[in-house]
């Protein structure tokens, strides 16, 4: 920093006016039963997942547990394929793209059917349980309801529904417990002896359900795609009542003039060799003998040390009263009516996040952890070419930093079996990913090469991994993921080839995710030489690997020859003839103008290769291309767009993308094109549900209000009209592990404060203009 620079020496603490008022409750709510499954609320506890319905005669609750995977490892490599490498490079070079696509197709891609394949596997559906209270109720004919109320509490990640049904007010609570680790469904009545009903589960496939003494089972085995025994799960019911009795059938529950009943699902799988017979039995005997109200509020608390760790409010406006549907129909039209929705969506966000996941598990998939379905779409998988990535964006900024780890397991366990893909075709050092993996460790190039030949995916992952070394600081973490970083790198400098036209060290073959291109000859193809994409991630991972060799103190030798390969990567983007940023190394015409994928912005967001104030004309090339690609697509796509206009400083432009993403859905047809939303339960909407589109929003909506990529840390360096009137915001993060504190009136910050371990001297940028600060101590 210069001395010009040092414009205002003050402390971190500056309050000019009163913080605004405290925080609403935050919750989703309805006045009806879901009537599809995209209505019902999801609860989560990062293992066991639970979406109930709230029906009055008939409750269905689909249950979830992230482990529950079909398929197996396999051993997809084209053990030959490397004898193709040359050939396949020759004829990129040569302009026969189309060509060496063919070839690709017939070396280059994983053997088998890939992820068409049963080995492949499938995150899918653990099943159901039903609550038939129909069964044994007296009368018959309509029933006469009233007052139907049903709520998701995102503080206290709690879902209750009540009604009057004729004459008699009936609750129910549900939560999956942060306490015991199993699902609780308490039902009340509030005259005696009124809850009869029958309970029971089932699966579209593989199980068998029976009852032990008063326990209801529910049990079965995956099929792994070559014995068929693949992954064995368990779900247990048992029941507390009082009043009433309890009756176990041979497959059935049956409870009749209760005046309260509670249920604790418990359920587990054979994951990793999990004991899940003793644990479920463990888990179950521990919080059914836990008074109903202590284990609530242990779940509450254990939850809420990390959802409280962030308030927002923007204003209430007089729409936050309405159901949440009528909020969503109201939000597009009229958002200055309901900024409460906003910033309820970015909590919704934070809340999935923690209900999905968990410290030593899986991170969320395609549908996080709730998946209704055994043919889960896209398998219900990893997607490495944005999605999975996507989905840990906002962790960081929204101060749930330790929620990265699972994604951290998750790569390391890519590594080995990343050698061995990389030697295989490549012939390579290091460790490589192609495009989609699965809970098995498959590293091997995609079943097709037009979308299959990705070489970005591994890189992709090494930008999660840093990012959380940048908010944390952590050296002990940096220390741990160095070696997977340094691994991808290792891959990359031994593949890069060199381009003749230019002299560039690219990779080749690769795709730019799931786009085409024409070639001259009028044909069309998706192989190619170093996509934009590769050429952003081997710049952008070699520089961090090359800081992280120094901060460790490793490694001075590879560390320089980074350092020499880095002088001819390509730029961080090539402006092309009609001033957008190319996708591929040549400028060549997409097939698919308005592609979902805007791979080629990598260097925006994620990564900071490319910022408005460091390279001003990449920053512009950047909006033409947004310009051309259009603000639609599918739920996820739009939240990327929504991030780098965040990045570009646009936020009215941001805004209006995060209008987009928040339009009701109902359809759920998979959709490539356009047409992502919310559904009325606020999950994304690609369609189909797919969460990427919710952390995609709620990383995009921090980004909006703060960053800190470009060296300083920024104030509402996007702040759009509609949030300009005030705004308060507690407890986000910034990189170096500040916490950060602000709120603002007309547009302007008012008061600010960012805390640190210790004392620090940082550069922030508030109200226009850059000042140094020192930091407040937590
Ligand atoms: C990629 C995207 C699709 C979808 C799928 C899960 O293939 O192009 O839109 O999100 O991942």
């Amino acid at each position: 920093m210069t001395k010009k620079m040092l414009t205002v020496f003050c402390l971190a603490y500056l309050s000019i006016s009163p913080v605004i008022a405290q925080q609403k409750p935050l919750k989703l709510w309805f006045d009806q039963p879901a009537k599809m499954w995209e209505e019902t609320l999801p609860l989560g506890n990062g293992r066991l997942g639970m979406t109930p319905d709230g029906g009055i005669l008939k409750e269905k609750i689909v249950l979830n547990d992230i482990t529950l995977w079909s398929g197996s490892p396999q051993d997809a490599n084209n053990y030959e394929a490397y004898k193709s490498l040359p050939q396949i490079r020759k004829l990129i070079q040569e302009g026969k793209n189309e060509e060496a696509q063919a070839l690709v197709n017939r070396d280059f891609v994983c053997k088998g059917p890939g992820s068409g394949g049963a080995q492949w596997g499938k995150y899918q559906t653990m099943g159901a349980l039903e609550i038939d209270f129909t069964y044994n109720n007296a009368g018959s004919g309509q029933p006469d309801v009233k007052q139907y109320y049903r709520e998701l509490s995102l503080d206290k990640a709690l879902a209750t529904s009540s009604f009057m049904l004729n004459g008699v007010q009936f609750k129910r609570e549900y939560f999956t417990s942060f306490d015991d680790d199993v699902s609780i469904v308490k039902l009340s009545a509030n005259k005696p002896g009124q809850l009869n009903c029958r309970i029971t589960m089932n699966r579209p496939e593989r199980y068998a359900v029976k009852t032990e003494g008063q326990e209801l089972q529910m049990s079965g085995q995956l099929d792994n795609g070559t014995d068929g025994k693949g992954m064995q799960y368990l779900a247990r019911v048992n029941a507390k009542l009082k009043g009433g009795t309890i009756r176990a059938e041979s497959d059935a529950l049956v409870i009749k003039g209760a005046t309260e009943v509670i249920f604790y699902i418990s359920a587990g799988t054979s994951f990793k060799n999990f004991p899940f017979k003793e644990k479920t039995k463990q888990f179950l005997a521990s919080a059914i003998k836990k008074p109903y109200e202590l284990e609530k509020s242990k779940h509450i608390s254990n939850f809420s040390k990390l959802f409280k760790r962030v308030s927002i409010d923007l204003g209430e406006g007089t729409s936050s009263g309405l159901t949440t549907i009528k909020r969503l129909e109201g939000f597009y039209q009229n958002y200055s009516s309901d900024p409460a929705l906003a910033s309820l969506f970015f909590q919704f966000g934070r809340y999935l996040s923690i209900s999905s996941t968990r410290v030593g598990l899986l991170p969320p998939n395609l549908q996080g952890l709730w998946a209704k379905e055994i043919n889960t779409p896209w398998n219900g998988d990893y997607h490495l070419d944005v999605n999975v990535q996507m989905n840990h964006w906002p962790l960081e900024v929204a101060n749930l930093s330790e929620l990265n780890l699972p994604l951290f397991e998750l790569v390391r366990g890519l590594v080995k079996p990343g050698e061995r893909t990389a030697k295989t075709y490549y012939h390579a050092d290091g460790w490589i990913a192609h495009v989609i993996t699965n809970v098995w460790g498959f590293t091997e190039p995609g079943e097709s090469a037009s979308w299959g030949a990705s070489n970005a995916g591994s890189g992709w992952l090494c930008n999660n991994l840093w990012d959380h070394y940048a908010f944390s600081n952590d050296i002990a973490y940096l220390k741990s993921i160095y070696p997977i970083l340094k691994g991808s790198a290792e891959f990359y400098k031994s593949v890069l080839t060199k381009d003749p036209k230019t002299g560039w060290l690219v990779t080749s073959p690769s795709v730019s995710p799931e786009n085409t291109f024409y070639l001259p000859n009028g044909k069309t193809a998706s192989i190619c030489m170093g996509p934009t994409i590769d050429n952003q991630i081997v710049r952008e991972l070699f520089g961090n690997v090359i800081t992280a060799s120094k901060r460790l103190n490793v490694d001075p030798e590879f560390r320089r020859e980074l350092e020499e390969k880095l002088q001819s990567v390509p730029p961080p983007g090539v402006v092309g003839k009609d001033g957008r940023i190319q996708e591929w190394l040549e400028d060549y015409k997409e097939t698919e103008p308005q592609h979902r994928h805007i791979s080629h912005l990598y260097g925006l967001y994620p990564a900071s290769l490319i910022t408005p104030s460091s390279t001003p004309a990449l920053a512009e090339a950047a909006k033409k291309t947004l310009e051309v690609r259009g603000d639609d697509g599918p739920s996820w796509s739009i939240a990327y767009k929504l991030l780098f206009w965040a990045r570009l400083h646009d936020g009215n432009r941001a805004f209006k993308l995060f209008r987009e993403i928040l339009k009701p859905k109902f359809g759920t047809d998979i959709n490539y094109g356009a047409g992502g939303g919310v559904y009325p339960n606020m999950l994304s909407a690609g369609p189909p549900f797919q969460i990427d589109g919710n952390f995609g929003a709620a990383a995009g909506f921090a980004e909006m209000l703060l960053q800190s990529h470009d060296g300083y840390i920024e104030l509402l360096p996007a702040l759009p009209d509609a949030w300009k009137k005030q705004g308060d915001i507690k407890g986000l993060k910034a990189r170096g592990n500040f916490i950060v504190d602000f709120n603002w009136k007309d547009g302007k910050v008012v008061s600010y404060k960012i805390s640190s371990l210790k004392p620090e001297k940082i550069r922030v940028k508030l109200n226009g203009k850059i000042q140094e600060i020192l930091t407040s101590v937590l």
